[in-house]
């Protein structure tokens, strides 16, 4: 499946029909009134949310989007057609934007909710509304209103709760899978994943939240370097951030450093990013290295960050970890925290 998260489309109305210009002609009605009828008003460009879409694919290949014109009135007081509307149907989560000034619009964050992108124009009055006492012969009608039109920018921001960030290989993919249903691609190599995963965590008791895996970080990334920032976008909206540090005898560097590092960018980002909750998870217990694992467990303490250690092949330290992640998302639901 290919994703895309960024989309520009051009978005019209359809205009509104001409107002008709016309008067009655019948055996022995001399001189009959106007019957003109009025033009049918344009079709509005609708942008619909829906669930069964995670992309914004279509959008990609299609840019264009102009909703039917109203059909112009016609005599004997015929109203013209109304032009059909048009529905942009896109994932749940997506944000629209103004594409000149950037400024959000609206945020589609509910299945079913919709936005009128662009407002058909109204269809022109025809001539027999113009009729009066001392003007009974109107030749004029009005003409129908242009439909609104204008560049938007569509951006796909997912609805999870808890985000998995970290250095390529960290473990994230991994993670998500043994917790959630979602099964990404796991691999020992970096930038194995390439775009984000959603999993929905199931608890005991119906509990459950939403977690994002998103393709791995590196120093640089502000820059580009790796696959760049492009997807922090998608943790932006996520309660609580998970830092994933790989703490085994394979993981290159010091753990300090790379958890440092990775923050760093987040700042270079968004500097909102650092102000969301974060907890460390050392991952790949199971193959740790002492005192890798040690100095990372000082450094938490040390600066008072939640910390966790898990292993995703052994089990170890992850009902804990999902028993914490679910409460933090709680505090936020209920806007404790
Ligand atoms: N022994 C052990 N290996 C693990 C554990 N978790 C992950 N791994 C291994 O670490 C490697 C990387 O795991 P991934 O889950 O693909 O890492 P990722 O963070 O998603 O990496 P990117 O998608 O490249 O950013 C894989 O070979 C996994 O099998 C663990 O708990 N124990
Ligand atoms: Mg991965």
């Amino acid at each position: 499946m290919q994703f895309v998260d960024y989309v520009k489309i051009h978005v019209k109305a359809g205009d509104g029909g001409r107002g008709c210009v016309s008067f009655r002609r019948e055996k022995y009605v001399p001189r009959g009134g106007p019957n003109g009828g009025d033009g049918g008003r344009g079709g509005h460009v609708v942008v619909e949310a829906t669930e069964r879409l995670n992309t914004l694919l279509d959008q990609k290949y299609k840019r264009e989007y102009k909703a039917e014109r109203g059909q112009h009135g016609k005599g004997k007081n015929m109203h013209g057609r109304n032009g059909e509307g048009l529905i942009i149907s896109v994932p749940v989560g997506t944000v629209i934007k103004d594409a000149d000034t950037e400024e959000i619009i609206t945020d589609l964050d509910k299945d079913g909710g919709r936005y009128i992108a662009a407002k058909g124009g109204r269809g022109g009055l025809g001539n027999a509304h113009f009729a009066t006492p001392v003007r009974k012969a109107p030749r004029f009608a009005q003409p129908g209103e242009a439909g609104e039109e204008r560049w938007l920018v569509l951006e796909l921001k997912l609805l999870a709760d808890v985000g998995l960030i970290g250095l390529p290989n960290a473990g994230k993919s991994t993670l998500i899978s043994v917790v959630s249903s979602a099964r990404p691609k796991i691999a020992d190599y970096p930038f194995t994943t390439l775009i984000p995963n959603l999993g929905v965590v199931k608890l005991k008791d119906f509990r459950s939240f939403v977690i994002a895996d998103i393709p791995g970080l590196i120093e640089g990334a502000h820059r580009g370097v790796g696959l760049g920032f492009q997807f922090l976008r998608h943790v932006e909206r996520t309660s609580v951030l998970v830092h994933l540090v790989d703490i085994s005898e394979m993981a290159g560097g010091d753990p300090v450093d790379n958890y440092e590092k990775i923050n760093n960018e987040l700042g270079l980002y968004n500097v909102s990013l650092l102000d969301k909750h974060q907890a460390v998870v050392a991952t790949k217990l199971d193959i740790a290295d002492t005192e890798r694992l040690d100095r990372l467990t000082r450094y938490c303490k040390t600066n008072g960050i939640d910390f966790f250690v898990v292993s995703a092949v052994t089990g170890k330290g992850i009902e804990e970890l999902l028993n914490y992640l679910f409460a933090k998302v709680e505090e936020k639901r209920k806007g404790i925290a």
